[in-house]
């Protein structure tokens, strides 16, 4: 018999009597019902003059594609039709939103990347969102004034939306990681896996090899070692260069993905509030382990809510390792 996500965060919930039961079951019902509205659009989107750009440039002066905006405003008006969400923070905003039915009891702020890759869609590449729950003890006045930020160890929830060959939701509420696969034929996201497990050593390494020459040196000596590991336990590349497919297949076959410091961005390109430390989130709950190349991401306190970090993310065997090239004198 099935399992819906929402039955699944119920009986979950129960085992942890806590404030956070029924706002998470608000919560995630507007994530799930953006998710849905979402992957119907990417489904069709070629066919609904939906890929490309939108000619407009977000808060950080990056071109849009169209998905971007429709993600965006999905995510925006299913999260505040419920009054648990005080305030989102979009990667397509520059500032935090405060909720349409944020009220004195709102006690959540949502940090979310609504499309993440979304330059693959026009090439039909998997495509995610990826999202961040923390409650906060702050009034929407003193939101509006500054919204205090908390390292990745407060998260209440986190997961991420995979749309690929089927749209799979991961989700982590600090009781282990759960997978839950879009049923079409019943609108539903269905159970498919339960208290996922990294491997704690896998066989591939991801990361984007053209900037090497920028990666600092112990990025290049630990690459290198994976590369001539013994035979039979050598590692093989994989990239997609979206970044909720390299985590699913790091989550799911173990490995390591790493996005270092380049020269482009010298404090490495990925987003930590909404990309890095949910992802940190999840795998830390697998088992796993995410680091920025010297230090947990979960306890990097956010100093602004669009900041960049590094992040090397994957099976504690691979992320042991590099720990060892990093500690290694230059
Ligand atoms: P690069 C997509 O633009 C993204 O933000 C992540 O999804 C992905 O991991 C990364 O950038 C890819 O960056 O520089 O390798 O193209």
């Amino acid at each position: 018999m099935i399992t819906t996500f929402q039955q699944h965060i119920s009986l979950k919930q129960q085992e942890i009597t806590s404030e956070d039961s029924a706002a998470l079951l608000k919560l995630m019902s507007g994530i799930t019902l953006a998710a849905k509205m979402i992957e119907a659009k990417i489904r069709r989107a070629s066919l609904s003059g939906l890929v490309g750009e939108d000619g407009g440039v977000n808060s950080h002066g990056e071109s849009q594609q169209k998905l971007d905006i429709y993600a965006n405003d999905a995510l925006i008006h299913c999260l505040g039709m419920h009054d648990a969400a005080a305030v989102l923070i979009s990667e397509e905003n520059n500032e935090p939103i405060i909720s349409d039915k944020a009220t004195e009891t709102s006690k959540y702020a949502i940090f979310f990347d609504p499309l993440d890759g979304s330059s693959n869609i026009d090439v039909n590449v998997n495509v995610g969102t990826i999202f961040s729950i923390y409650r906060i003890d702050q009034s929407v006045e003193e939101i509006v004034g500054r919204l205090t930020l908390h390292p990745g160890i407060c998260q209440v929830a986190a997961g991420y939306v995979l749309y690929g060959p089927s749209t799979v939701l991961a989700y982590t509420s600090g009781n282990g990681v759960h997978l839950f696969t879009l049923d079409p034929t019943i609108g539903s996201f269905v159970l498919s896996g339960e208290n996922l497990k990294m491997p704690n050593r896998g066989r591939y390494y991801s990361c984007n090899e053209a900037n090497i020459d920028e990666f600092p040196a112990h990025y290049e000596a630990y690459l290198s070692r994976l590369r001539t590991s013994d035979p039979g336990e050598s590692y093989s590349s994989r990239y997609v260069g979206s970044l909720v497919a390299d985590f699913h297949r790091t989550l799911l076959r173990g490995g390591i993905f790493l996005y270092p410091p380049t020269t482009a961005h010298p404090e490495g390109k990925l987003r930590l509030l909404y990309e890095a430390s949910p992802l940190a989130f999840i795998a830390e709950q697998a088992g796993g382990m995410a680091i920025n190349g010297e230090q947990s991401i979960l306890r990097i306190q956010p100093t602004s809510v669009h900041q960049r970090t590094p992040l090397v993310i994957g099976g504690c065997s691979e992320v042991e390792l590099f720990l060892v090239h990093a500690s290694q004198p230059a």
